[in-house]
């Protein structure tokens, strides 16, 4: 009896441990488009061309990247989801042409507000995709969307092109009812083992 109420409290250990080290940074690929600014076209350089992990490997004008319609001239945005609502603290924005033209990032929390997280300057140089990785202070809300603000004067000899984009944050840690339930699980798991016996 003892073993098994030893081995039951270590699993609940167990739990708990991994239920916390959820705290660490979490990194998801946008998997969904909420809106734009607007897009070269509905298939190749569509804002869809956004979604799921990189797929452009080189610098240049490339279809599997969104594109603005405009080369220059206009000031455009994409608004991108996440699977999971998380703490934010970051992106990573994969530029694959026109490189430095991220100008003001907004945190779309579940009501659908924006606040502006991080502006300034992007120093993604050209001639090779870039990771450009802006940090700010962890939000006080779950962030479920990014919105993402590009300047297309950046490069006047080029379209200013993103790949794909991270959301990186702290996932939440489960309501304290999840715990309760938990150890009602464990209570029940013990009790059945006690009448095998
Ligand atoms: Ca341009
Ligand atoms: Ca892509």
């Amino acid at each position: 009896m003892k073993m098994n109420a030893l081995r039951v409290a270590s699993l609940a250990a167990l739990l708990l441990a991994s239920s916390y080290s959820n705290a660490a940074i979490s990194s998801q690929w946008a998997n969904g488009v909420t809106d734009f600014s607007s897009q070269w076209s509905t298939g190749s350089w569509s804002a869809q061309q956004v979604l799921g992990a990189p797929d452009t490997f080189s610098y240049g004008d490339i279809g599997s990247a969104w594109a603005p319609a405009p080369m220059n001239g206009s000031q455009e945005f994409i608004s991108l989801s996440f699977a999971e609502a998380v703490y934010s603290v970051g992106a990573l924005i994969r530029e694959t042409y026109g490189n430095g033209f991220v100008t003001r990032i907004d945190a779309i929390d579940s009501n659908n507000q924006a606040f502006a997280v991080w502006s300034g300057t992007d120093t993604s140089q050209a001639g090779a995709p870039v990771d450009f990785m802006p940090t700010w202070s962890q939000t006080s809300f779950l962030t479920k969307g990014l919105k993402i603000y590009v300047n297309t004067n950046h490069n006047l000899g080029a379209w200013e092109e993103i790949d794909a984009v991270a959301l990186q944050g702290v996932a939440p840690v489960p309501e304290p009812e999840t715990y309760a339930l938990m150890g009602m699980g464990l209570l029940g798991l013990l009790a059945a083992r006690r009448k095998k016996r």
